[in-house]
């Protein structure tokens, strides 16, 4: 259906609706219409952080409220994402489509979305749907179509006092940025309800990526609790992993006393006086202790952890907050039990395991990315899928709600079957991931490869020419690279086969990788960064 002719049903539509005024009175949102979708993006909110997916934080740092949408809803316990960083998962949420595909591919300044192409919005659009972007987007430009409502936070955004961009351009507006996107979200849902067009939303917050500022409700939050370590903490990376020992993300070398840690007497950019003397009532105390006690060596690597880890949960328990507040108005609204809520993050992280935080590799912790899903009337309760499925699936997931067609060449698959507890026969056995930010801020090594349930075979290129084998049943944390390794050599063999399958149905291949290092290192040439992006000093 075109969009004229969409809008010239609306216009009957809502002229016969108010002629029938009478006879519709009563009627719910809930009987009338296509469901709404609100999908709900945060940034960096690894799984292991969301107390429904259980692990050692779900105790010390519960999310009762995202954890409502699991117990109303569908667990996913493998969304994988096609490439872990910012804006690439957010474009190839757009697209149904992977970054070589999608022309994403990193983050770098300089990197912008190519907003001609199709993406679910305009197809939601034609679809009859009303929609909206909000907060974090990070896609290097603001929308030019697809969008009936673009409220989005500049690049990064910050954590307090935000940036925002509309329509007519900047503003400003003080405020905690979780508060104040779960605000406008509301309102925004309160202003397009309506019983013959349906919205979807997408809310993107910037909490709690680095450098994890809790709001002022949650500051200190966690300050009397001690925080359980990963194992992995003290990684050596050794067994075959020399290149995971390559990079400049570990809480130990690359996490910063002063931004990330808040050890400073320096006032925060762009506070309020009361936010900062709020602020130092909290840190001031906690540094006096820093400076006397003076931890180093592994005594450090573990206080910084703690640091970590209690600012990091408690921007996540603001996002969950903002979550609450979102359920709740659905519900007075009565909106709820027509309206999907759909909870994910751009990407996994780690928590320190490996001694890391941050992501972009494709192990475990930063390859999942956790994925909740409300439907009323239509997933039951409580229920749990261990179906492969990724970001890649959801634009075709928002086309499948809508009752839309889903492009051919969109690269995904629908999870409405899944979230109906009907996994078709045919869905995929495995996952294909492609990082390729490389040479950039935490060092991390250009790579590909397969992930099945079983195994993940992995491909570091460009500077090196590296694999990786793991037997994930064996070795859940991926501590041992049995690559080479005789007894797995059949097994290895149809890794190899099925990663060059997988590469052609998707459409990825090397020469693409050569154009790509190309234009990426024109891109970054010239960067005044590259000098802070230290480079890993030790040699292969
Ligand atoms: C910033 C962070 C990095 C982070 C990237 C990408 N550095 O550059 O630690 O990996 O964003 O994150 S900081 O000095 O600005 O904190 S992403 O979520 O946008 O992909
Ligand atoms: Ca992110």
């Amino acid at each position: 259906m075109n969009k004229l002719f969409f809008n010239l049903l609306l216009c009957c539509a809502l002229i016969s609706c108010k002629r029938s005024n009478e006879a519709t009175e009563g009627i719910t949102d809930q009987e009338t219409q296509r469901p709404n979708i609100v999908f709900i993006i945060s940034d960096d909110h690894a799984y292991q952080a969301i107390s429904a997916y259980g692990g050692r934080l779900a105790e010390v740092a519960p999310t009762p409220n995202i954890d409502r949408i699991a117990k109303d809803g569908m667990l996913f316990e493998r969304c994988l994402v096609t490439n872990s960083i910012c804006g690439p998962s957010r474009a190839a949420i757009l697209t149904g489509k992977y970054s070589h595909l999608n022309g994403f591919i990193d983050n770098t300044i300089g990197s912008k979305f190519n907003f001609d192409q199709q993406t679910f919005g305009e197809l939601l659009q034609q679809a009859g749907y009303r929609t909206g972007v909000l907060g974090k987007l990070h896609l290097g430009d603001k929308p030019t179509k697809g969008f009936d409502y673009i409220d989005i936070l500049p690049g990064q955004g910050s954590y307090y006092n935000p940036t925002f961009i509309n329509e007519e351009g900047e503003y400003r507006m003080e405020g905690y940025t979780t508060d104040i996107i779960t605000d406008k979200a509301i309102q925004w849902m309160g202003s397009v309800r309506s019983k013959v067009q349906p919205f979807m939303l997408f809310l993107g917050h910037k909490s709690p990526h680095r450098p994890w500022q809790p709001g002022p409700n949650e500051l200190g939050m966690y300050e009397n609790l001690e925080i359980p370590e990963p194992e992995s903490l003290f990684d050596d990376y050794s067994g075959g992993r020399e290149i995971a020992g390559m990079n400049y993300m570990s809480i130990s070398d690359a996490m910063r006393m002063a931004q990330d840690l808040k050890v400073t007497d320096r006032p925060q950019n762009g506070f309020t006086d009361r936010q900062q003397r709020m602020w130092d009532s909290i840190y001031r105390p906690i540094n006096e202790k820093f400076n006397k006690e003076k931890p180093t060596g592994d005594d450090l690597t573990r206080y910084k952890y703690q640091r970590y880890m209690r600012d990091y949960l408690a921007s996540v328990a603001g996002v969950d907050k903002g979550v609450g507040k979102v359920l709740d108005f659905l519900q007075e609204a009565g909106l709820d039990k027509n309206t999907i809520v759909i909870y994910t993050s751009d990407q996994g992280f780690y928590l320190g395991e490996h001694g890391w935080f941050d992501k972009r590799w494709m192990y475990k912790e930063s390859l999942r990315t956790p994925l909740l899903v409300k439907w009323p009337g239509k997933v039951k309760p409580g229920s749990i899928n261990t179906d492969l499925v990724s970001n890649l699936d959801f634009a075709e997931t928002f086309l499948d709600i809508a009752q839309s067609d889903i492009p051919n060449d969109m690269q995904g698959k629908s999870l409405v079957p899944l979230l109906e507890g009907r996994t078709p026969k045919d869905w995929r056995n495995s996952h294909y991931y492609h990082y390729y930010e490389h040479p950039s801020e935490h060092d991390v090594r250009r790579h590909y490869g397969i992930t099945t349930d079983r195994y993940k075979l992995i491909h570091f290129y460009y500077d090196l020419d590296k694999w990786e084998l793991y037997d994930l049943r064996d070795d859940p944390n991926e501590m041992h690279n049995i690559y080479d390794k005789p007894e797995y050599a059949d097994i290895q063999a149809k890794l190899h086969d099925d990663l060059e399958v997988l590469r052609a149905n998707y459409k990825d291949n090397d020469s693409l990788n050569q154009k790509f290092i190309h234009e990426y290192n024109e891109k970054v040439r010239n960067n005044p960064l590259i000098e802070y992006w230290k480079p890993s000093t030790k040699e292969m």
